[in-house]
């Protein structure tokens, strides 16, 4: 008996935080059910359950019975389990570094469009943090057989999984946010092109909205710079 015999993903109807999680079940193959509640209500109701919702918030995966909450924990538990955690304590240790730095990234993102000043904030956090960042992160993959493959090497893990899909929702706000980062510009690609990262993004079966609609309106807007 396998914790992945039976994967229930819990989250809302959107990509968000769940969307790296998908991405990663999809990539390494496991079956799941991907349940999207769009319910207020039935999630006020699910929300009292602690013992499955430990912090009152989603994405939850019930990895038949064990319920996991916090993000960067499940997409941890299934890294570990599937080999997407590198092969060495040192290559572990740099996919927790790029994971906890996609995170750090991923809050000033979310900052920006959840902000009241929506548009402008995000303008700026584009325009200014994120090329900052970025920077950082194009340096990291040079180092790695140039740049040639993910960020330990030739093998991907849950950390170049979980930055795409951020880089994903940076560059569906902004286009060219990538121009003056050719490697994380091929690497995009790269992980884009794993066979069943495409097959999932070819079945439509993503949710419509990158964020939460009722409190932003960004999110599959691009941005439009003057
Ligand atoms: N650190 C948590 C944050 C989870 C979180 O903020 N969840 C939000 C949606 S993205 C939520 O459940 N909001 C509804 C609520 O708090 O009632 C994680 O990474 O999973």
């Amino acid at each position: 008996m396998s914790e992945f015999d039976k994967v229930t993903l819990t989250y809302f109807g959107l990509q968000g935080r769940a969307e790296a999680i998908r991405l990663l079940l999809e990539d390494a193959g496991i079956q799941y059910d991907d349940v999207r509640i769009t319910d207020k209500e039935q999630w006020l109701e699910l929300k009292k359950d602690t013992d499955r919702f430990r912090f009152g918030q989603m994405p939850m995966v019930d990895f038949n019975g064990f319920c996991v909450v916090q993000s960067a924990t499940i997409m941890r538990f299934i890294a570990s389990r599937k080999g997407y955690y590198g092969a060495t304590p040192q290559e572990h240790v740099l996919v927790d570094m790029v994971a906890d730095g996609t995170e750090d990234l991923q809050k000033l993102y979310l900052r920006a469009v959840y902000s009241d000043d929506g548009e402008s904030a995000t303008k700026a956090f584009l325009k200014n943090e994120a090329p900052v960042k970025l920077e950082y992160f194009e340096k990291i993959l040079s180092k790695a057989n140039g740049g040639a493959a993910y960020f330990t090497g030739p093998k991907a893990t849950f950390a170049d999984i979980f930055f795409f899909d951020l880089l994903d929702r940076l560059t569906t706000l902004h286009p060219n946010i990538l121009d003056p980062f050719p490697l994380l510009k091929v690497f995009k690609t790269r992980v884009a092109e794993r066979p069943n990262i495409k097959k999932y993004h070819e079945a439509n079966k993503r949710p419509q909205f990158v964020n939460n609609p009722f409190a932003t309106k960004l999110g599959a807007e691009r941005i439009v710079f003057d």
